[in-house]
């Protein structure tokens, strides 16, 4: 039976155009995710602004409108052999291996100091199996209410021996299943927080990965994880990464995560979508929102700034009052209708 609430192809304030306004400085930048409200749209990204509050000598959190923070297990877990990161021509290449100390480490030593700066927390969780995912995102049960969200990381690239320790199907992620897709969604609802589904580009029909998400009860898609790549050293005729493949996130996969942005926004309107992948730029936020995300996650531009997430939201902010759009529900989804 299918939840047809976040389904349902209504006329969604989502898909109206704009109308033409006057506009002019202080746009509001209020954002709204499935039933997370935030300040503004601009979050960081899963895995690239640590465990707890390491961003805070930089940027100012709570201006942020949520920090995500990199994906957790049940159990600590090492992750992959280095080299983990390669610099590409437009972007980077990352196999980290979802390294993490674990739920109840993270609760005890990384969350207070990132509470106490006052940010809004999206955890994020994972797991090998259904049951390993079930575990982690129950421990997050009473967390402080700060922690507004749980992001379900269904499409970690960089996970060992595809197949391996009973993940369904023997697919190489769970993102790759719509069948496994919602079996972990649903595993996941103990946590007790609005569940966003992360999905995978590497997909031949995203929609119905998605589709599979929202039913079995995901309130929001965070679209996309990096697409699967690899580098290799043709002297040393070895891989670059020391796991071999690799995730690739950047500059180079921003058209990747506008498509599916689009098209999640058109199949889904009433559904939430974080955006994420290649924002360096308040245009870059703008393009993802105008082709539907109600909100934005900065994640590889944070390696080579690590202000990025500040500077992309106050880019967007001026880039809104050049556009003279007077309040962000204005842009999100506006190219529907028009293309
Ligand atoms: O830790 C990683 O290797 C990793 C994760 Br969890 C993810 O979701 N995406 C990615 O590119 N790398």
């Amino acid at each position: 039976m299918r939840r047809t609430g976040l389904r349902k192809a209504a006329t969604s304030s989502k898909l109206r155009r704009p109308e033409p306004r006057a506009g002019g400085p202080g746009v509001d930048l209020r954002a709204r995710i499935g039933s997370v409200e935030l300040p503004n749209p601009v979050m960081t990204a899963s895995g690239t602004a640590g465990h707890g509050a390491e961003l805070s000598a930089y940027v100012d959190l709570p201006a942020l409108g949520a920090v995500v923070v990199k994906s957790l297990s049940a159990e600590p877990w090492d992750g992959n052999p280095p080299p983990r990161l390669h610099e590409t021509d437009a972007g980077m290449l990352n196999s980290v291996g979802l390294q993490n100390p674990g739920v109840e480490a993270w609760r005890e030593a990384e969350l207070p100091a990132l509470l106490a700066t006052g940010a809004r927390v999206v955890a994020s969780v994972w797991g090998f199996t259904v049951e390993e995912y079930e575990k982690a995102a129950a421990m997050l049960a009473g967390c402080p209410p700060q922690v507004v969200a749980v992001e379900v990381n269904l499409s970690c690239p960089n996970l060992p021996g595809a197949g391996a320790r009973g993940r369904g199907g023997g697919h190489r992620m769970f993102a790759h299943s719509a069948e496994d897709t919602a079996a972990v969604i649903a595993a996941t609802a103990a946590c007790g927080r609005p569940r966003w589904a992360k999905l995978s580009p590497n997909v031949a029909d995203l929609t119905e990965i998605a589709g599979a998400a929202l039913d079995a009860g995901a309130e929001a898609l965070t679209l996309v994880n990096t697409v699967m790549g690899m580098a290799i050293d043709p002297v040393a005729r070895r891989p670059r990464l020391g796991a071999g493949g690799g995730g690739l996130s950047g500059m180079a996969i921003r058209p990747v995560a506008v498509r599916a942005v689009y098209e999640c926004r058109r199949a889904y309107p009433a559904a939430g979508i974080a955006g994420v992948g290649g924002v360096a730029r308040g245009e870059h936020a703008a393009e993802l929102l105008v082709a539907g995300a109600d909100a934005v996650q900065v994640g590889t531009a944070t390696f080579a700034d690590p202000r990025a997430a500040a500077h992309v939201l106050a880019e967007l902010r001026e880039w809104c009052d050049r556009q003279s759009v007077a309040r962000l529900t204005d842009l999100i989804g506006s190219v529907h209708g028009t293309a």
